[in-house]
């Protein structure tokens, strides 16, 4: 059967380049929105993150085929990388965690890899906005950590998820219940090590807003509130905290890439809030190529906290 063919096909491609995916029949996309509507029902998601991040969360397909039949998910190792400025004629290093970084990259390489699968037999994909670490877990792709960040079996959580809505038909009913690792029953690694008690222990779900990489995402004009100690940040954006000490990243915690180094006059400029504009040609490309756009905003301030 073409069907058969095609998953095989998928499987296949995917184990040759080190990634893995899941697919779920689309009938059960209302059940993926209630995953997360109930919790919202219980006052349970910070209301803040939710109004932020809503389209996700109650996320309607828009797509340009007849009838979507599936979503398909897929997990892409990536690693963590380092950013170097210099300061006072000294270096700091930070480092940036999985998925901040050339996210796009990704979306685009498996959108081609599903485009060369699926439509030489005539079926389409579009790219999925919507709550991506439930769909892994319901698919089976991924489990969940008591972090409340996803594991995928030989990625720890240095993976990047990417979802497809697709007209591709699916038999097999791939959709489980929403799974904790084995490894977090004896274990709560994470819990203690995470500074701000933002991973509870009467409930799963985190507290966002406890958690340190809510708030240093947030606009480059917003201050951390002043319950945040200094000391507590470990990354240029993001916390790696929970992830560092986890059993389960015990084989990748250690890959790290190179970004960008920053002279002393760079960074000078860089805290100063300049537009991006306002910057030297030279640091403007080094900026683009690292894929750092989207947070150069949120630098100076929380690059300010290592000065
Ligand atoms: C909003 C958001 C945030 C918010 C809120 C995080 C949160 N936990 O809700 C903030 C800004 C804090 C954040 C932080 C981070 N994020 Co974020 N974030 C998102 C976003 C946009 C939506 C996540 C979401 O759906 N939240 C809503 C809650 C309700 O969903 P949930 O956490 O999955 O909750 C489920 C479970 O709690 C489960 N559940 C409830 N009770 C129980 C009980 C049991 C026993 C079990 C098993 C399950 C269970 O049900 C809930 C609903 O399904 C996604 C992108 C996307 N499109 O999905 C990225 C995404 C989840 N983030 C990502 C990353 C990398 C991070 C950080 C690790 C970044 C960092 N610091 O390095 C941190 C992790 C913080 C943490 N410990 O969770 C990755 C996930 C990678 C991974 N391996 O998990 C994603 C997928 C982005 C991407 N494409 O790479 N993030
Ligand atoms: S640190 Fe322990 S409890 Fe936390 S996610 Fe990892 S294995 Fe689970
Ligand atoms: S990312 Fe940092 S602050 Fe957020 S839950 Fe993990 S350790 Fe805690």
């Amino acid at each position: 059967m073409k069907e058969n063919t095609i998953l095989q096909n998928f499987y296949k491609t995917l184990e040759v380049k080190g990634y893995r995916g899941q697919i779920i029949s689309a009938k059960h996309i209302p059940d993926l929105r209630n995953d997360i509507r109930k919790y919202h029902e219980q006052n349970l998601i910070y209301p803040e993150l939710y109004k932020e991040y809503k389209a996700y969360f109650e996320f309607e397909p828009d797509v340009d085929f007849a009838q979507i039949n599936s979503l398909f998910v897929i997990a892409v190792p990536v690693p963590q990388f380092k950013v170097s400025f210099h300061w006072n004629k000294k270096e700091i290093s930070l480092l940036i965690p999985p998925t901040y970084l050339h996210g796009l990259e990704i979306i685009n390489k498996v959108k081609e890899l599903l485009t060369e699968i699926l439509k030489p037999d005539g079926y389409n994909i579009a790219y999925a906005t919507l709550p991506q670490k439930t769909l892994a877990v319901r698919s089976g792709l991924a489990e969940y950590g008591r972090n409340n960040i996803t594991y995928v079996l030989g990625m720890g959580s240095f993976h990047r998820l990417t979802a497809f809505y697709s007209d591709f038909l699916v038999e097999q009913d791939n959709w489980q219940e929403l799974r904790i690792m084995d490894m977090c029953k004896e274990c709560s690694a994470c819990v203690r090590k995470c500074p701000t008690g933002a991973i509870p222990t009467d409930r799963f779900l985190l507290r966002v807003e406890r958690c340190l990489t809510y708030h240093n995402e947030q606009p480059g004009d917003i201050s951390f509130p002043d319950w945040i100690d200094p000391t507590w940040h470990n990354c240029l954006v993001g916390c790696l905290h929970c992830q560092k000490v986890c059993p389960a990243n015990k084989k990748v915690i250690n890959w790290t890439e190179p970004g960008p180094t920053f002279s002393e006059e760079e960074t000078k400029l860089i805290l100063s809030g300049k537009n991006i504009d306002q910057l030297s040609e030279e640091t403007k490309k080094k900026i683009e190529e690292h894929d750092l756009l989207d947070y150069f905003e949120v630098i100076p301030r929380n690059l300010g906290v290592w000065l």
